[in-house]
């Protein structure tokens, strides 16, 4: 790659999400023509710590969601310094937007203003190099189809009535390639709204696409699960286990979880033998967010007592930092990270936190946020870092099953050599 990959332009625009809020869509164009272009998810349930989406709070528009500053500052400050500059240089693009911006939670142009440069610049350079993205990002030796984690049931923050529990994920591990994972997990979602409707409960979905059935517990939601499972024709465990994410931050109050479908207000420790209770009686293989992101102490009792048993995934107790995660890393908290490119902010430091967990024993799930759009980068960013597991919604919603059917696009890219990571992906232990 010689001049020709050098940035001539990079402009920005304001776009609408998954949930009818604007993001940022940035564009970056070489010097031989190629253009290629990243739009930004934005989360609900986040993290205290995750980098700033710059809003505008101008309450005239779109009540104050709007983000022509964040875009203003890519057609102005970012494009004019990075002009020039080779597009495969990823590190020194995100080291420059970082200095340039020079914030520690990259408030001043806003996380969302730079990582639609940093993973628009990615894409470029994927072209530039004739490479697809996941090659460009992972090398050679990127070919693990990631198991996907089908958010079926949805609750807390992405849906109003529905259970306390954030997302009730089928994770079909017992699949042998991709593609056959894809059709378990759709198939029981099918079952999931017949299950649903004979209860007499509602099949709407929430913002990703999983049912938001109205029922009395949340371990009724569990019970509608493993029934579909059998109805669809699988066995619970060995074809379709369960993963779960309470995001329970979003219920923590008072120094309790307050579980509201439940009538229960728990204390740490009394959480954790909640979830002991559950691991115990279902077929649960990742339990991400267990507890509050301030909890730091229950994390590590709870990895202590569950960790052997089952992945224990921290989402807003690390945010995609490397910091938090060696925190969690010496304190023994959780065995396995969420990996969001937008609550760090560059895909250099998304990378840096990725081979920090793997090197350290973590595992690493990719994940989608719950305001999406229709850029299918972290399927690629999944098999970039062979790490065998992705989140990205129900097997529904155009924005979500994006991800998906860029999989299967990959996994007949690599054909005889994709790899399904399958069980393998929820082995890899401190
Ligand atoms: C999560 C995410 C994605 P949000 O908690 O894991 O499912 O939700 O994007 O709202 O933070
Ligand atoms: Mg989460």
């Amino acid at each position: 790659m010689g001049t020709l990959a050098a940035i001539e332009r990079i402009t920005a625009d304001e776009v609408l999400d998954s949930r009818g809020n604007p993001t940022i869509e940035v564009t970056v164009e070489l010097l031989d023509g190629i253009q290629a272009s990243a739009a930004v998810p934005s989360g609900a349930s986040t993290g205290e710590f995750e980098a700033v989406e710059l809003r505008d709070g101008d309450s005239a528009r779109y009540g104050g969601k709007g983000v022509l500053d964040a875009v203003r500052n890519v057609n102005e400050s970012i494009a004019e310094t990075l002009q020039g500059m080779r597009v495969d240089d990823q590190r020194r693009i995100d080291m420059t937007l970082i200095e340039l911006d020079g914030t520690e939670s990259k408030s001043r142009f806003g996380a969302n203003a730079i990582l639609g440069v940093s993973l628009a610049c990615a894409k470029a350079a994927a072209q530039a190099c004739g490479l697809p993205l996941f090659r460009y990002l992972g090398g050679a030796n990127s070919h693990v189809l990631p198991v996907p984690m089908f958010n079926v049931l949805n609750g807390g923050k992405h849906a109003h009535n529905g259970p306390d529990v954030q997302e009730f994920k089928l994770v079909p591990l017992g699949a042998p390639t991709f593609r056959e994972a894809l059709r378990y997990g759709a198939e029981t979602y099918h079952a999931l709204r017949e299950v649903l409707a004979e209860l007499g409960a509602a099949t709407n979905v929430g913002d990703e696409g999983g049912f938001v059935p109205h029922l009395p517990s949340n371990v009724a939601a569990m019970e509608a699960i493993m029934r579909a499972i059998e109805r669809a024709g699988y066995r619970p465990g060995d074809d379709v286990a369960i993963g779960l994410d309470p995001a329970a931050s979003s219920f923590y109050h008072d120094d309790r979880y307050q579980l509201t479908r439940d009538g229960l207000t728990l204390s740490s420790d009394e959480m954790i033998d909640y979830w002991k209770t559950w691991v115990a009686r279902y077929p649960i293989v990742s339990l991400e967010d267990p507890l509050a992101d301030s909890d730091w102490a229950g994390f590590a009792r709870l990895t202590a007592q569950l960790g052997g048993r089952v992945q224990i995934v921290g989402d807003d107790l690390f945010v995609t930092n490397r910091k938090f995660l060696s925190r969690g890393i010496r304190e023994g908290c959780c065995n396995s990270i969420l990996i969001k490119l937008n609550q760090i902010g560059t895909v250099t430091e998304t990378l840096d936190t990725a081979r920090l967990a793997q090197s350290s024993g973590y595992t690493c799930l990719v994940s989608h946020r719950s305001g999406e759009t229709e850029d299918t980068s972290i399927a690629d960013l999944a098999v970039a870092l062979n790490c065998g597991q992705i989140k990205s919604g129900a097997p529904a919603r155009g924005e979500r099953v994006a991800k998906y059917n860029r999989l299967l696009a990959i996994e007949r890219m690599l054909g005889r050599d994709a790899v399904f990571a399958g069980k393998d992906a929820f082995r890899q232990r401190p």
